[in-house]
C-alpha cells in the first residue's frame, strides 16, 4: 500500500492575532496524536526563503514596489514549497505553516491593491493544484492584534502600515473563508487565549475524524 499523503494545515490572520502562539498549540496536539509533522512559516522556511523574508520585512527608506514585493513572496514560496513542503507531504508528514498564499491575497491583493487575478495566476504557476487542506483563520479586528504586536515593540515593514490596510486585508480573508467553508475554520481570536484554544481543539478533532 502506498504512503498516505500528509495534511497541509495553515494558520492565517492579521498581525498579532496569535498565529505563532496557536501554532505551538496545534503542534502539541499533533505530537499528542503521534502524527509526524513539520513546523514552518512564510515567508521563509528554508535558508534561502528566510533570506528573502529578511529582505521583505526590513523597514527601508526606499519605497518597495508592490509587484516587487509580490514576486519576492512567490520566489520564496517556490523554494519553500518545492524543497520542503511538497516532499514532506509526499512522505506522509503533516505540514503546519504559519501563513501561506491566503496572506498574499490579503496583504498584496487587498492591502496593496494588486489584482487578485494576477495573484491567482502566480498561485497556479508556482503551486499547481497544491492548496492547504485546512486553514485556521484567526479573526479579530485589526486594532486587537496591532495592539498586541505593538506591545512587543520593533515593528516590521508590514506592521508599520496604516490600520485601513489591515481592514481591507481582513475583509479578503473573511471573503475567502466564506467562499470555501470546507477548507477554512474561522476562529474568534479576540477572545482570551484559553477560549481560542478550546475552539481550535474542537476543530482539530473534526480534522482527525
Ligand atoms: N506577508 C506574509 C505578506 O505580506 N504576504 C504573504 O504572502 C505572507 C506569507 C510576516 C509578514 O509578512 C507578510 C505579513 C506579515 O506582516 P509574521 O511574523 O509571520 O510576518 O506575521 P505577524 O502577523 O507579524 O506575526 P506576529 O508574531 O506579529 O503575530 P502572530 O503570530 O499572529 O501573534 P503571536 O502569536 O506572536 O501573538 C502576539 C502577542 O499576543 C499574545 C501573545 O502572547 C503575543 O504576546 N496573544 C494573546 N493575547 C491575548 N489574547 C489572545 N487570544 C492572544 N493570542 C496571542
Amino acid at each position: 500500500m502506498g504512503q498516505q499523503r500528509g495534511r497541509f494545515i495553515t494558520l492565517e490572520g492579521l498581525e498579532g492575532v496569535g498565529k505563532t502562539t496557536n501554532l505551538g498549540f496545534v503542534r502539541d496536539w499533533l505530537q499528542g496524536q503521534g502524527i509526524p509533522y513539520l513546523l514552518t512559516r512564510e515567508p521563509g522556511g528554508t535558508p534561502l526563503a528566510e533570506e528573502l523574508r529578511d529582505v521583505l520585512l526590513a523597514p527601508r527608506e526606499e519605497g518597495v514596489d508592490p509587484w516587487c514585493e509580490l514576486m519576492l513572496i512567490f520566489a520564496a514560496r517556490a523554494q519553500h514549497l518545492n524543497t520542503l513542503i511538497a516532499p514532506a507531504l509526499e512522505a506522509g508528514t503533516w505540514v503546519l505553516c504559519d501563513r501561506f498564499t491566503d496572506a498574499t491575497y490579503a496583504y498584496q491583493g487587498a492591502g496593496r491593491g494588486l489584482p487578485l487575478e494576477s495573484i491567482a495566476t502566480l498561485e497556479k504557476l508556482v503551486q499547481g493544484d497544491l492548496r492547504p487542506d485546512c486553514t485556521f483563520l484567526l479573526d479579530a479586528p485589526p486594532e486587537v492584534g496591532l495592539t498586541r504586536a505593538r506591545a512587543r515593540g520593533g515593528l516590521d515593514r508590514f506592521e508599520q502600515e496604516k490600520v485601513d490596510f489591515f481592514h481591507r486585508a481582513r475583509e479578503i480573508y473573511l471573503d475567502r473563508a466564506a467562499a470555501a467553508p470546507g477548507r477554512y475554520q474561522v476562529v474568534d481570536a479576540s477572545k482570551p487565549l484559553q477560549d481560542v484554544q478550546v475552539d481550535i481543539a474542537s476543530r482539530l478533532e473534526l480534522l482527525r475524524a
